[in-house]
């Protein structure tokens, strides 16, 4: 199994500011959560970054018959791209949205996730810990299918 991990614009900031909404852990220690938990579970994993609209479209049509499934936090791109939408719609593979906090109690604006609507689940509100779960979820759903 092999999945791609995508995380949208300023996730590579975590840790520095506003530790209340997205807690104190740095990007490092999420990209080795992501690394442990798919060590431990036997999964392939490639982890990307990028604070540029285009680039995650691109690293989407990439994936198309190489990966198995993708995990995507879009940050702030879930509220506004229809094209990150067209794009995991275009390639199919299996992808589970996560947040690190919980976007249903904050601005309206973030009510709505484009992406979300092309994914099969979306854990938000649990920390890093929510990349597990997506993690463990898409293997699950994966070995089902
Ligand atoms: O909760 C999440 O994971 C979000 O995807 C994080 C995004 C936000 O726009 C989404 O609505 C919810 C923000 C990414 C990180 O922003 C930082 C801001 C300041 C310091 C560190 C990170």
């Amino acid at each position: 199994m092999n999945i791609l991990v995508i995380n949208g614009p300023n996730l590579n900031m975590l840790g520095i500011r506003e530790p209340d909404l997205y807690g104190k852990a740095d990007y490092a220690a999420l990209v080795q959560l992501v690394e442990e938990t798919c060590a431990q579970e036997g999964i392939e994993v490639e982890i990307f970054q990028s604070n540029h609209e285009g680039a995650i479209v691109d690293k989407i049509q990439e994936a198309y018959g190489k990966k198995d499934g993708i995990v995507i936090n879009p940050a702030a791109y879930t509220h506004t791209s229809v094209a990150i939408l067209d794009a995991l719609k275009a390639v199919s593979i299996p992808a589970v949205e996560i947040h690190i906090s919980d976007v249903s109690q904050r601005e309206d604006f973030r009510q709505i996730s484009y992406a979300g609507k092309a994914c099969i689940k979306t854990f938000m509100g649990l920390g890093l810990e929510g990349y597990r779960q997506a993690i463990l979820y898409l293997k699950d759903y994966l070995e089902k299918q």
